[in-house]
């Protein structure tokens, strides 16, 4: 067993069973021998008291006021770079594992794709604030909006991304997808089938991943 931090992250649009997913990797480290105290949750917006203050703003109503597409941006890039600096990389550096509920993907797919800014402005960014930080691997839970809104709408009142139309989360989608083909990081599970079948490739996209690292961490040595 490598005794190096991690970072881990569930992304998928609304509804896709990210909860599960964070649930079923932590499970998954226990196995493996990591200690629940070296396991940490995270998500995005959110896990500072700052990043939470932003998170509150990113998803209400501005009473009336029209939060605009770059506010919005960088409001959640403010929020990252809190919990990044002062949450994530120092559990990374104390050989702790981080399980994201979304991180950057998420602005590449909702902001990028779904309010259409440019790819290149949408790395620039990227790049100026987080550098070359990013996860180890990424578990993309692919559902349809459909079948993902259906499945979170139950909860009752909408939030302003919620109010958006199907358009805006099929672009998403396809986003997430396109990303995914790209970077063999992002790791695509079908979300739509049985949580039992879901767990199970969890699990199994987990196996590929701890074995390429610790071939990788043989190598080095
Ligand atoms: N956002 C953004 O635009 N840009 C960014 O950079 C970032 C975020 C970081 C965050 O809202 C919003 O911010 C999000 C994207 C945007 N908005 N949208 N839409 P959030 O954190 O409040 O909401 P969410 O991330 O979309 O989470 P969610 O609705 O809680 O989704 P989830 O965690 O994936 O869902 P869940 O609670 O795990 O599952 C939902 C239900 O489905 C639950 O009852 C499960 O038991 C059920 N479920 C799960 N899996 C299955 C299967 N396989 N079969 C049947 N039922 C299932």
């Amino acid at each position: 067993m490598t005794t190096d931090g991690q970072f881990f992250v569930v992304e998928g649009l609304e509804g896709a069973g990210k909860t599960n997913a964070q649930e079923q990797i932590k499970h998954y480290l226990q196995n493996r021998g990591i200690k629940s105290n070296q396991i940490l949750f995270t998500r995005e917006p959110g896990g500072t008291p700052l990043a939470e203050k932003l998170r509150n703003i990113f998803k209400a109503d501005l009473d009336g006021e029209v939060l605009t597409r770059k506010a919005e941006l960088l409001v959640l890039y403010a929020a990252r770079i809190q919990l990044v600096e002062n949450i994530i990389k120092p559990a990374l550096l104390r050989g702790d594992y981080v399980i994201g509920d979304r991180h950057d993907l998420s602005s590449q797919a909702y902001q990028g794709a779904g309010r259409g800014f440019d790819a290149t402005f949408m790395l620039t960014l990227k790049t100026l604030v987080l550098d070359s930080f990013k996860p180890q691997l990424t578990l993309y839970l692919d559902v349809t909006p459909e079948i993902g809104l259906q499945r979170a709408r139950v909860r009752g009142e909408l939030d302003r991304i919620e109010k958006e139309d199907l358009a805006f989360f099929n672009r998403v989608r396809e986003a997430y997808l396109d990303f995914a083909q790209k970077d063999p990081s992002i790791i695509i599970i079908d979300a739509t089938q049985p949580i039992e079948k879901v767990n199970q490739e969890i699990k199994k996209a987990l196996d590929v991943h701890f074995e390429n690292h610790e071939k990788k961490f043989d190598y080095c040595r």
